[in-house]
């Protein structure tokens, strides 16, 4: 039986769960030939189905006229959704990932009885990667209490605090910034941004502190690249961001392949570590143990190294 290995998105909503999600599955197909190591990632069950409707509506981004307000492109997603993913090595499965999406309004679900909630605290305290999606824009440009509002580092905070302490399981958390097109094109921006993570979210970053059975890695991405952060009107409640689609830029992701490989390059090594010691013992002997690590060592090659990282940095040590 091929084991599985649980991830999940986390963040309110609107932050840009799901087109994350969408656009790291569109990288799955590079991932799988860009390098001879020997590894294949796959979609399973509906999930290749609904992640290609769900590209298709995000591509619908270019018709729209550049400089308008950017009406949403996603419907929000419903309760919690499981989508699978297989991860087979020469040919041979040999692990199953559960890839979880959820609703970010159940982030501020009040009460402690919810189904969803209860499920989602389960699946956040056995995952071996966490996404916790933030929103860019507010983070950066937004005041404390937009950006607070719209990302929640609080409530964040208390939901990983049990998963993260006096448990067992190693986590990844991935801090994946987006709508932030406009912080990325220059050092400066990138400064920023991090900056602004470190003072805002700064409850998750003590959270992890000390912590030996965690590491978080601060990764700003371009999920559209064809859309930026143009203004803010308002204040108080009313404040309100707007965002504009740039001419002459098309739908092109980048840098969402990065997040797909820490997550994939973490499940394979926690799955290597986790294997029982018989099997260890019977791969040793047909040297199927060195013939993984070497392929872990080359798919690891394609991991950029330069992202911030909190926490127990020896985590990310693939073998
Ligand atoms: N400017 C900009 N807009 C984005 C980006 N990513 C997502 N969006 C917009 O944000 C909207 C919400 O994104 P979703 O991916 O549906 O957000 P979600 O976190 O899944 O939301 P829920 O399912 O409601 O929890 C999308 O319809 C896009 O219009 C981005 O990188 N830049
Ligand atoms: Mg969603």
């Amino acid at each position: 039986m091929p084991k599985k290995i649980t991830m999940t998105m986390l963040g309110p909503e609107a932050v840009g769960k799901t087109t994350l999600l969408a656009t790291m599955y569109l990288q799955l197909a590079s991932i799988n030939k860009t390098y001879e190591h020997g590894f294949n990632f796959a979609p399973a069950g509906n999930t290749g189905k609904d992640l290609r409707e769900a590209l298709d509506k995000l591509r619908e981004v270019i018709e729209n006229p550049a400089f308008t307000r950017l009406p949403p492109l996603l419907a929000g997603t419903a309760g919690i959704i499981e989508r699978q993913f297989e991860a087979s090595f020469q040919g041979k499965k040999e692990l199953e990932l559960s890839f979880y999406d959820l609703a970010g309004g159940l982030l501020l679900a009040t009460d402690d009885e919810n189904q969803d909630v209860k499920e989602f605290k389960r699946i956040l305290n056995q995952a071996a990667v966490i996404i916790n999606v933030i929103d860019g824009a507010a983070l950066v440009e937004g005041s404390q209490l937009m950006s607070d509002s719209i990302n929640q580092p609080v409530i964040t905070r208390n939901l990983l605090l049990q998963s993260v302490v006096n448990n067992p399981q190693k986590h990844l958390i991935l801090f994946v910034i987006t709508k932030c097109e406009t912080w990325l094109k220059d050092e400066k921006g990138q400064k920023k941004l991090q900056k602004a993570f470190e003072s805002r979210h700064q409850a998750v970053i003590n959270l992890m502190k000390g912590q030996q059975n965690v590491v978080g890695v601060l990764m700003p991405v371009k999920t559209l690249g064809c859309v930026e952060f143009s203004r803010i009107e308002g204040r108080g409640k009313d404040e309100t961001i707007f965002f504009s689609r740039k001419p002459g830029l098309d739908f092109s992701p980048e840098k969402v392949d990065q997040p797909l490989r820490y997550a994939l390059d973490f499940a394979l090594s926690q799955h290597d570590q986790n294997r029982s010691g018989w099997s260890k013992f019977a791969r040793w002997l047909s040297n199927k143990d060195s013939a993984f690590q070497i392929a872990l060592g080359k798919f690891d090659q394609g991991r950029e190294k330069k992202f911030k990282v909190y926490g127990n940095r020896s985590l990310l040590d693939v073998i």
